[in-house]
């Protein structure tokens, strides 16, 4: 009887129906975590993903989360569904977050604020939109962006193409292609832009390139489609990071934003961001919102609700807010620190007379080596140095007394690896 049973069951595994299945490769950053907590040596370091680790490089929570958690479990509250828009006190805080309390846009009610599944499920939500409702338009993405932008469009079957941006020759931006780019692009396109800290090259546009992006987006009656996902933690002031978006949003113009609290609320497992649209009149709005909501719903009904109590608490508490602040320029300043012993480092190390000061004019998380992909593996196959194969670092996984080392395996993989 038992062997029945297993022929049964080999000849059920024989004709399965997903033969057609073939196996995905791994994600290009996510699978690196993966391939890291493989790796058994006590060499290993994990500079792909972009968390935040401490000096002792040991993930971490906000001492300003604990405390709002603590505040949730005392009130007892329920577990309910949100509603599909999401936890009120949230969007209301993430809009003021974004934009300023005082910006004119919300006292007018021209925004419509989703909370969504963090920055990507907000991306991917603003990218059915746009399917739906400009099924002829492009999305245009940055050359290179982050690796799940065109994901995300591909899936929700919305076309795009790149704009120049970064150009390795300067290790800079290159800007004039950038606008020659966007100017050339259909009318009415889609720019998806990163608010700051640019991911992966950690170089942003200057105030005065901003405007003059501004000027050539409105005058292709573009959409400005802004990706925030690292507000606060570029330069360690949530008001500065914000004022690429504030500057479009004051130019009048209607601007998307996703939004994401991963990275300053180290809020990464909770899911919670938002999308907001900044619309011409508060009517229209309301629409968009609607639609919005139309769209969530058959895709994940309603968003959880932790993150956006914590999120509503942190920021509506003003001595929460302050310590959320300081606790945000301690992480952003740490990462400071590490981005200049690195460059220290392999100033003082490497003898060939290379210029590295592009580490230090980097922004944000991450570090742009300039590293290709076999230097890349270099790092990794031989150093136990994990990273994306773009050549990006994540300074936020690096701690000081692991520069030295790192230098060693950077100098090592770009003079001896072609
Ligand atoms: N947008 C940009 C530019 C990002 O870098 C990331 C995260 C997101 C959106 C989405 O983050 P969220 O969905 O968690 O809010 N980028 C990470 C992680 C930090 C990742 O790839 O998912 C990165 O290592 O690039």
């Amino acid at each position: 009887m038992q062997n029945t049973g297993h022929i049964t069951m080999a000849l059920a595994v024989d004709a399965s129906r997903f033969e057609g299945v073939p196996m995905a490769p791994p994600d290009p950053i996510l699978g690196v975590s993966e391939a890291f907590k493989a790796d058994t040596s006590d060499l290993k370091l994990n500079l792909g993903v972009g968390a935040y680790r401490t000096e002792e490089l040991q993930p971490a929570v906000l001492n300003v989360v604990k405390k709002a958690e603590k505040l949730m479990l005392e009130k007892g509250e329920n577990k309910e569904y949100l509603p599909i828009e999401g936890f009120a006190a949230f969007n209301k805080a993430t809009a003021d977050l974004l934009l300023g309390a005082d910006n004119p846009v919300i006292k007018q009610g021209r925004v419509a604020t989703l909370q969504s599944l963090s920055g990507t499920g907000s991306l991917r939500l603003a990218a059915a939109f746009i399917q739906r409702y400009f099924p002829d338009a492009k999305v245009l993405i940055s050359s290179p962006t982050w690796g799940n932008h065109k994901n995300i469009f591909n899936d929700a079957r919305v076309p795009w193409s790149e704009y120049r941006y970064y150009d390795p020759k300067t290790v800079g931006l290159d800007f004039e292609g950038m606008i020659a780019d966007i100017q050339a692009a259909p009318e009415g396109s889609f720019v998806l832009l990163h608010g700051c800290a640019h991911n992966p090259t950690g170089i942003d546009p200057t105030p005065e390139q901003w405007e003059k992006l501004a000027d050539v987006i409105e005058e292709k009656k573009h959409m400005p489609f802004f990706d925030v996902a690292y507000q606060g933690f570029a330069s360690g002031s949530l008001d500065e990071d914000a004022s690429s978006v504030r500057l479009f949003v004051k130019r009048g113009l209607e601007v998307f934003v996703a939004q994401s609290y991963s990275k300053n609320l180290g809020l990464y497992a909770e899911r919670i961001g938002a999308i907001n649209v900044i619309c011409s009149a508060p009517e229209v709005a309301d629409r968009v919102k609607s639609q919005l909501k139309r769209l969530a719903r058959p895709m994940y009904s309603n968003p959880p609700i932790h993150g956006a109590k914590i999120v509503a608490n942190v920021v509506g508490d003003p001595t929460m807010f302050g310590e959320w602040k300081e606790e945000m320029e301690q992480m952003a300043g740490r990462i400071k620190n590490v981005r200049q012993k690195l460059y220290d480092s392999l100033t003082e190390k490497d003898q060939s007379g290379k210029d590295w000061s592009f580490i230090l004019s980097q922004i944000g998380m991450f570090s742009f080596t300039g590293l290709n992909r076999p230097q890349s593996d270099n790092m990794t196959d031989k150093w136990h140095i994990y990273m994306t194969k773009d050549g990006r670092i994540s300074l936020a996984g690096l701690n000081l007394a692991k520069c030295e080392y790192l230098a060693d395996a950077i100098i090592d993989s770009f003079h001896n690896v072609n």
